[in-house]
This record gives structure tokens, sequence and C-alpha cells, in this order.
């Protein structure tokens, strides 16, 4: 039978709306929750990312900055900014959009962002209390992604998660999150042997490469539920996944369409954390 559609578009419509609700009670407390975005240089793809962010702020109320900085912005220039982001009382959340440009450190701007305003919740402290479970910002991609199971009554207790890809912004936070929710988590990478082997024992496989529907079809057991968080552009405008959905989808019983599936998540996580944030 083929696979139900887990509709990221939809259950990120919902969060966005519970967002929002929460955004009016703290705005009557006289708190305007409020988000910094950077961007520097032109990648049009992280171009479409921080304008659907800014967009979807506006939207539930969150106050939103954009600050668009040239390619040739120094790092100094970077770190500068982000100090004063950080003394910003108007600001709650700052992200500064990955990738950038080569020769900026990312790992010296993210160490440079305030613990208390890490709404991507990748720097070491956050990453740190992930692991042991105190309180963070859940990272927005792997958070996604745990909602997108929770408000579809998939409970990973006890299931075997396989999780292909082991980056610190997807693959590694979103195990750990797995693990946390007590599945038997198993992480995978370029240098896995057999990854087919280990994927077709996956009742729940994550995809996070970068490699256009490389997971196919055979390589997943029946009735697995199957979280595609990879974005490919090929050709001119197509968009498509780490995963082969048709093939995918005659094994599965759940599956995550891109676009639709993991992207809107991840915004909506944002929103979640920004308001987070602001509480706190
Ligand atoms: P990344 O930093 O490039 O990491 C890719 C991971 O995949 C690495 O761990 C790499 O292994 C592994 N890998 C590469 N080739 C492999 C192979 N042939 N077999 C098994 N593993 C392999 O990528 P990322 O930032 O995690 O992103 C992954 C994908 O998700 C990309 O398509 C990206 O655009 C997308 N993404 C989507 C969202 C969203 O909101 N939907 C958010 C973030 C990222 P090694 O560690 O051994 O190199
Ligand atoms: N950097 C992210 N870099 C890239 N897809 C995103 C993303 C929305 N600091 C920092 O936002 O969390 C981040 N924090 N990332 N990403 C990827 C990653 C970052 C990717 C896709 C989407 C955010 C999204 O909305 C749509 C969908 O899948 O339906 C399609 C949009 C399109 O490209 O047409």
């Amino acid at each position: 039978m083929p696979a139900q559609i887990l509709d990221g578009k939809q259950i990120a419509a919902e969060v966005r709306e519970e967002v929002k609700q929460e955004v009016a009670r703290l705005k009557e407390q006289g708190i305007t929750p409020g988000l910094a975005v950077v961007l520097v240089g032109d990648d049009p793809a992280s171009q479409v990312y921080v304008r659907n962010k800014h967009r979807a702020c506006e939207e539930v109320g969150i106050y939103s900055v954009v600050h668009r900085l040239p390619a040739e912005t120094t790092q100094a220039q970077l770190l500068d900014l982000i100090k004063q982001l950080n003394n910003d009382p108007q600001i709650h959340g700052i992200l500064v959009q990955l990738p950038l440009p080569g020769h900026i450190d990312e790992k010296t701007v993210i160490d440079t962002i305030t613990l208390e305003k890490d709404v991507d919740g990748f720097s070491p402290a956050n990453v740190g209390n992930l692991v042991i479970g105190d309180k963070c910002f859940y990272p927005c991609t792997p958070h996604g992604c745990m909602v997108l199971m929770d408000k579809t009554g998939i409970d990973p207790k006890g299931k075997k998660a396989v999780v292909v890809g082991r980056s610190n912004i997807v693959g590694k936070p979103m195990a750990m999150m797995l693990l946390a929710r007590h599945a038997t988590v198993t992480i995978c990478h370029s240098r896995t042997k057999n990854l087919a082997e280990e994927c077709r024992q996956a009742d729940i496989l994550v995809a996070a490469v970068g490699k256009p529907e490389m997971i196919t079809g055979d390589m997943i057991k029946e009735g697995a539920v199957v979280i595609d968080v990879g974005i490919n552009r090929v050709g001119e405008k197509k968009l498509v996944g780490d995963v082969h959905f048709e093939s995918a989808a005659q094994k599965a019983s759940w599956i995550t369409p891109v676009p639709g599936g993991v992207g809107p998540m991840t915004i909506a996580m944002l929103l979640k954390n920004t308001v987070e944030a602001a509480r706190r």
C-alpha cells in the first residue's frame, strides 16, 4: 500500500497558528518577541529561506529584522554586528544564515552569539545541553522532524531509527533527539559499510545527506516512516530530496514530500524558539 504523506506544509501552518496565539499573549504582557536574521552574500537559496523566515515572523506578529551584508563583509564586521544584537533588548533571537562566505569562520561566528539568543541551537553550550537533556533550544530542522512525527501520532519509543548524515546542524542533533525519545539509534555517514543494509533495519529512517534521490525503495523496510531532510536543486527549477520518493512511497507507511515536508517545519520551529527566547 502506498505511504501516507507527512504533510509538513499543513502541520507547519498549525504550529504557526499556535505561535501566533503565544505571541498575542506575550504582547499582552508587554513583550514583543524579536528575531534578527543575518545574511552575508547573495546565495540564491539562502535568500529564499531568509525571505520566508522574515515573512513567517511578520505573519505571527514577531518583530523581525533582516541584516543583508555584502559577500565582502569582513569577519570582524560580522562579529561587531552580532555583539550589537547580543545587547539589543528588542532582539530575543539571532540567526546567522549558513553557509557563510569562505573567508569567515562559521565556528567563531556561532560562538559569538549569546547562548540566550541562540535560536538555531548551534552553539557548543546549547548542543551540550541537548546531549545531557538539559533545557536548551532544539535545532530547528531536527525539531521540525520530531514535531512532524508527534503531530501524526508516531512515537519513536522502542523503534529502530537510522539517521543518514552526521552534520552538526541536522544528523547529530536528530540522532540525539530520537535517543531522548527512546529510539534505538544508528547514525550512518559516508564511510558506513553497506548503507542499504543499515537503512533496511529502520522503522524510522531520516535522510540528511545532500545527495539527490540517493535512498531508494529497495533500502526501505516495509511500513517504515521515512523523513527526507534533503533539499537538492536539479536542473533549472526542480527540487528533490535525498529519497527517491516514488519507489520509497511504495514501501513506507509515512513519508515526507520535498518540497512541503521538513522545510516549512524548520521555519515554524524557528518561530517557536524565538517566542521561547522572549518568554525566558
Ligand atoms: P552536510 O553537512 O553536507 O552533511 C551531509 C552528511 O551526509 C555527512 O555526514 C556525510 O558524511 C553524509 N554523506 C554524504 N555522502 C554520503 C553517502 N554517499 N552515504 C552516506 N552518507 C553520506 O549536510 P547537512 O547540512 O546535514 O544537510 C543535508 C541535506 O539536508 C542537504 O540536502 C541540505 O540542503 C538539507 N537541509 C535541509 C533542511 C531543511 O530544513 N529541510 C535543513 C538543513 C539541511 P561524512 O560526515 O562522512 O562526510
Ligand atoms: N542556516 C538553516 N542554512 C540552510 N523549503 C534552513 C531551510 C527552509 N543558520 C542557519 O533554514 O536553519 C538554518 N539555520 N537552514 N534551511 C536549510 C538550512 C541554515 C531549507 C528549506 C526551507 C529552510 C524551505 O522552506 C521549502 C520546502 O521544503 O517546502 C522549499 C523552499 C524552496 O527552496 O523553494
